[in-house]
């Protein structure tokens, strides 16, 4: 007993004086004693139980996981973060700012698409028009690099250059002064436009500068609805706030009165809705909500091609009085504002009423190689007066909506890319020329198989929709054709006497000719239009060449010098080759406050997050709407 008391005692007095490793041992041979006293029953259970625990644990821990799978820690974490948010994102649309995964996903779409490894079976049907889809499911090997439009082999992460990125040229303090006081050259001339109008046609649609009257087209203030988000961009408050109160207190779509289709769509929802957005001020989504559901009714015809009229007080629509056809571009381009409005309404009908249109357009025949007839009958849903092809008038904003359209929903479409990439085709197979004797790169049309070298002003938004198309991945040789037909735009301004560009040019094309641009006296007209800027914009935001933004600075003077009426406002003349006399229109047209103004501001800053091209897709009238999150 007393040894054994003893070595109690000892091992009592030792743990109380706090010996780690005696207590230690003293805890083991008390547990040792104790599992020595249970039966063979109860240690199998214990140990079993322990065994349970133990996998449990491996198996439900990230770092293992991870490492694993050949993952680092926070390579574990992240991908939690994406099975989160992946959870949420029907629920919440990712903020712009954090869609990193932007680019890729789009060149990914494409080089598939181009690889021919898509299964084209999106919202428009399943055809395959075209391109060479036999591959499709055949999985991604052996994908081709992807080559950016300069030249250089990118991963796929980084496939579509971002305008974010390239940054040369832009914080020097000589570029920097430049660029202001050419921005402050359009805020003035923008103020000068403005107050004609103020002046003369507060609240009216169109401006007549030098009668100082306005002209009335649908009695809805459009000059003022047109310009609402310019003044904005151009940080004009004081206008913007006189303005807003007239949207506010006057503006009613209330009346009795026919509005064309396309003309409203793009100036009018178009407008309300990028002021909208860059505003966050309810009452333009108000006024907007108002005025698409008003021009619903042009879709209630038999095939389901919208009429080109609708009378939004009555509720009634109608095609022109002396036919049942619609314009093919007038219907193919009203679809970025009436799918906006369905996102931002929640309600299916106005998205589901265009992309019929799109859907009809898509399958129908009488294309030639992607290229559209343009007119379409409201009837029986088929393509007119076939066999007439052009980037001009009547046809132009369909191609230009096929790609902004793509972009616009997130580049999930496919068949709005297939038609966007065959069109480009059709377009170099059949409408290219070189002029003489400067072998200027122009688009012509097609009259039943004959070439005509007829170029309307309409035509120079192509350089800027190719550069776009760029931009999100599309094939390099998009830029190289958009800098050739950038040049000639230009040059259809520089070859004139005034340095304005006439309504159409026609093109030398025969040996001997000393001038490459040629004008009919019909087509020597003027009407401040903005596709040429517009796509100088675009190049100079896409490629950071100051060449552009110097063109865009010689065609403000001129406008300035042959068009600027010194009471307020600015007129389209008649005639761009005699600078002593240019015969004054009297008639400034919404779009010049609208676009032709906005483009160049956006030309002239240098700074590549105005308006981002990665979050916003211009409307045909030049109204930036954001472009979607992918899950939408
Ligand atoms: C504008 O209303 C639009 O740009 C439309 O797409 C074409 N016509 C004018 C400008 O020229």
């Amino acid at each position: 007993m007393l040894p054994s008391t003893r070595k109690d005692f000892v091992s009592l007095t030792l743990s109380e004086s706090g010996s780690y490793s005696n207590s230690k041992q003293w805890r083991r041979q008390s547990c040792w004693r104790k599992w020595k006293q249970l039966s063979r029953l109860q240690r199998s259970l214990i140990l079993l139980t322990l065994m349970l625990l133990l996998v449990c644990g491996i198996a439900t821990s990230p770092t293992l996981i991870g490492h694993w799978r050949g993952m680092n820690g926070d390579d574990v974490k992240n991908s939690f973060v994406v099975d989160l948010k992946n959870e949420y994102r029907s629920i919440l649309p990712e903020p712009p700012s954090e869609r990193k995964d932007f680019d890729r996903r789009g060149a990914f779409g494409l080089e598939k698409l181009l690889q021919g490894k898509v299964n084209v079976s999106g919202v428009l049907g399943d055809q395959n028009h075209g391109l060479d889809l036999k591959n499709a499911d055949k999985g991604s090997e052996g994908q081709k690099p992807i080559i950016s439009w300069r030249g250089a082999v990118i991963e796929e992460e980084q496939a579509s250059d971002t305008d974010t990125k390239d940054t040369e040229n832009q914080g020097d303090p000589a570029s920097l002064a430049l660029a202001e006081s050419r921005l402050e050259a359009v805020r003035e001339a923008f103020r000068h436009a403005w107050k004609g109008y103020k002046d003369f046609a507060w609240g009216h649609d169109e401006l007549k500068p030098i009668s100082k009257s306005y002209g009335e087209w649908f009695g809805l203030g459009l000059t003022l609805i047109d310009a609402l988000d310019t003044m904005w961009i151009l940080g004009l408050q004081e206008e913007f706030a006189e303005a807003r109160e007239w949207v506010a207190k006057e503006l009613s779509f209330d009346k009795n009165v026919d509005v064309n289709l396309f003309e409203s769509t793009i100036r009018i929802l178009g407008g309300l809705l990028s002021t909208y957005h860059l505003t966050g001020d309810n009452l333009f989504l108000d006024k907007a909500k108002e005025i698409g559901f008003r021009l619903m009714p042009a879709f209630s015809t038999p095939s389901k091609i919208p009429y080109s009229d609708v009378n939004i007080g009555k509720g009634t629509a109608h095609p022109p009085r002396w036919t049942s056809d619609s314009t093919v571009a007038e219907v193919t381009s009203i679809q970025l504002e009436f799918r906006e409005l369905s996102r931002l309404t929640g309600d299916p009908k106005y998205k589901l009423a265009v992309m019929e249109v799109m859907k009809q357009v898509h399958k129908l025949d009488g294309k030639q190689d992607g290229l559209v007839p343009m007119f379409i009958n409201t009837n029986n849903g088929l393509f007119t007066h076939q066999g007439i092809y052009t980037l001009g008038a009547r046809a132009d904003s369909y191609y230009e909506y096929l790609l902004k359209q793509w972009i616009q929903g997130g580049r999930i479409e496919q068949e709005l890319l297939e038609d966007y990439l065959q069109a480009v085709e059709g377009v170099k197979k059949n409408l290219l020329k070189k002029s003489t004797p400067l072998g200027l790169t122009f688009v012509g049309e097609l009259s039943h198989g004959h070439f005509s070298p007829k170029m309307d002003h309409l035509v120079c938004f192509l350089p800027g929709t190719l550069a776009l198309g760029v931009h999100y991945g599309l094939p390099a040789d998009h830029m190289e054709l958009a800098k050739q037909l950038i040049e000639t735009c230009y040059q259809m301004y520089a070859q004139m006497e005034t340095g304005l560009s006439p309504e159409i040019a026609h093109f030398n094309m025969h040996d001997g000719s000393t001038q490459d641009v040629d004008v009919k006296i019909a087509d020597r007209h003027n009407l401040l239009r903005p596709e040429t800027v517009e796509s100088l914009f675009y190049l100079y935001r896409l490629t950071r060449d100051k060449k552009y933004q110097q063109w865009g600075w010689e065609i403000l003077q001129n406008f300035n010098k042959y068009t600027r009426v010194p009471t307020g406002g600015y007129t389209s003349i008649n005639n761009v080759r005699d600078p002593s006399y240019t015969s004054p229109r009297d008639k400034m047209e919404s779009f010049f406050l609208g676009e032709t103004l906005k483009y160049f501001y956006l030309l002239f800053s240098e700074d590549p997050t105005l308006i981002s091209l990665d979050k916003y897709v211009f409307n045909t009238e030049a109204h930036p709407l954001p472009v979607w999150p992918q899950a939408e």
